[in-house]
């Protein structure tokens, strides 16, 4: 303890200690552990680059930056020789046992204003199925159809471990082998005040903040689940976010564009669907790719257009990659020199005042240091983008109303199953907005994609009517 403290006082940060001996042992032994896990040199430079640095490092040079290539969508996937050629390989590595699924799942729903786990939030049109449940069943359905068992990687955070697994025990893993799910919960960094001091939540606690998305990396060596993985033969990880039901989580095209190209991190992009909207956009700058958020490009780039009046950075970012698993290792293993970068968040971030008062701060009081998955494409070998198609891709819930809510997607939801319906012959009524006008579902168990819905469609003997309430 006495060596600690002494770190902890030789970095500035003695004031963690001013309450320590009117805690209670207990209180004392749980503030000592999460002191433990501080990275006081980590915490230094994050600090000096981030809080006190006047030039910024990550800045970026907009005038340099060029929209990245993709692979466009075809017509038609189906007779274009390319993209039948990367459905086979994807294929064959899925058979194989070489894929395997990841969501990132550290957020709440706070923005939905819903206090759980983001991925318990109910969000289909007619049986109200959760986020953790449509996935689970894509990846149940995935695994019947290729014949393998699909590892599913649940990253948590400390905030929602518990409520995560609780709810997948209660639901019997939805159908899912209990062994085939892997949580693991993500790192944390201490949250510090202007001045650099780590902030005090309590006496007897620091403000810890999970660290980012990009934690994942980190998160997926320190827990072991990568070494799970490796056991099982999986090098190819598709990764996903917990707010888009829509997710075409085993998708053998894009494994197989990610095999062929040799790729260490795979993207799929989605035409943005107006020029501002939130999401990231795949540039290059000086031969590297990278993505640039919608909040750090300037809106003249984000509305830019080509001489077709085409968006020049037309490929947005929705957060949906392969990974390859040596190159998590590459950069989350311990030993590893090239780490993702962090980024600053400023936060309202509750703390205790000089007296010991616990305080809400009504603005921003400090910040938070987080990491982004996206960061690692400049570090990746060939790096490779394939164009996805919005309607069967991106739908996300974030927002209680408006943009991107659960009425958009449920809107989105049954609208993909009209268009579906719609190829097999089937004319389903829709409003003014092209969104139909009854309640309408398919379960991943019965089809997760067009081709495979025309087969199982073609296959029932008897057709049920599509009505309000429909569920296949
Ligand atoms: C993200 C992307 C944006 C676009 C959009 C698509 C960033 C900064 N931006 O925006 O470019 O792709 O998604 O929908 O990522 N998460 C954790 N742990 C954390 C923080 C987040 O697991 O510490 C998870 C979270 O549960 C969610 C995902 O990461 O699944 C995205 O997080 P977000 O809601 O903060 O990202 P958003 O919507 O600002």
């Amino acid at each position: 303890m006495q060596t600690l403290k002494q770190k902890f006082i030789d970095a500035g940060q003695a004031h963690v200690f001013k309450y320590f001996d009117s805690l209670t042992d207990e209180e004392k032994s749980a503030l000592l552990a999460q002191l433990e896990q501080v990275d006081l040199d980590e915490l230094k430079s994050l600090n000096d680059e981030l809080l006190f640095s006047k030039t910024e490092s990550t800045a970026i040079d907009f005038t340099k930056l060029q929209p990245a290539e993709y692979a466009p969508l075809p017509a038609d996937k189906i007779s274009d020789a390319k993209w039948q050629e990367a459905k086979k390989i994807g294929e064959d590595a899925i058979k194989a046992g070489r894929l395997g699924a990841f969501v990132v799942a550290g957020g709440q729903g706070t923005r939905l204003g819903f206090n759980a786990p983001k991925g318990l939030y109910k969000v289909t049109p007619v049986k109200q199925k959760s986020l953790f449940q449509v996935f689970a069943e894509k990846i149940l359905s995935a695994s019947k159809k290729y014949g393998v068992s699909i590892p599913w990687l649940v990253m948590t955070s400390h905030i929602n471990d518990a409520p995560t697994r609780a709810f997948f025990e209660e639901n019997n893993f939805f159908g899912l082998n209990k062994n085939d799910v892997i949580f693991f919960k993500q790192g944390l960094m201490p949250a510090v005040d202007y001045n650099g001091k780590i902030i005090m939540e309590s006496k007897s606690k620091i403000a810890m903040t999970p660290d980012g998305h990009g934690g994942c990396l980190r998160g997926m060596c320190r827990s072991g689940a990568i070494d799970e993985l490796k056991k099982r033969g999986v090098d190819c990880i598709s990764y996903f976010q917990v707010d888009n039901p829509l997710v075409n989580i085993i998708d053998p095209y894009f494994v197989g564009f990610h095999i062929l190209g040799k790729s260490e991190m795979s993207s799929k992009m989605i035409a943005k669907a107006y020029a501002l909207e939130k999401v990231g956009h795949f540039c290059t700058l000086d031969g590297k790719l990278t993505v640039v958020e919608y909040s750090d490009l300037p809106n003249e780039y984000q509305e830019m257009v080509d001489e077709n009046g085409k968006l020049k950075f037309i490929a947005g970012s929705v957060a949906i990659h392969i990974l390859d698993r040596n190159f998590v290792e590459k950069l989350g293993g311990g030993a590893s020199d090239t780490k993702l970068p962090f980024h600053r968040a400023d936060k309202k971030i509750p703390y205790i005042d000089e007296n010991g008062n616990a305080v809400k701060p009504e603005k921003p009081n400090g910040i938070k240091f987080e990491m982004f998955v996206f960061d690692a494409l400049p570090m990746a070998n060939s790096p490779i983008i394939i164009e996805g198609f919005r309607g069967d891709e991106f739908s996300p819930v974030k927002n209680a109303e408006g943009l991107d809510s659960p009425l958009t997607c449920k809107n989105h939801q049954k609208m993909q199953v009209a268009r579906w319906l719609d190829k097999v012959g089937v004319k389903v009524a829709v409003d003014e907005n092209g969104v139909p006008t009854d309640d309408i579902e398919v379960s991943p168990l019965f089809a997760s994609n067009e081709e495979d819905f025309a087969n199982a469609w073609n296959a029932l003997t008897e057709k049920p009517e599509v009505k309000n309430g429909f569920y296949l």
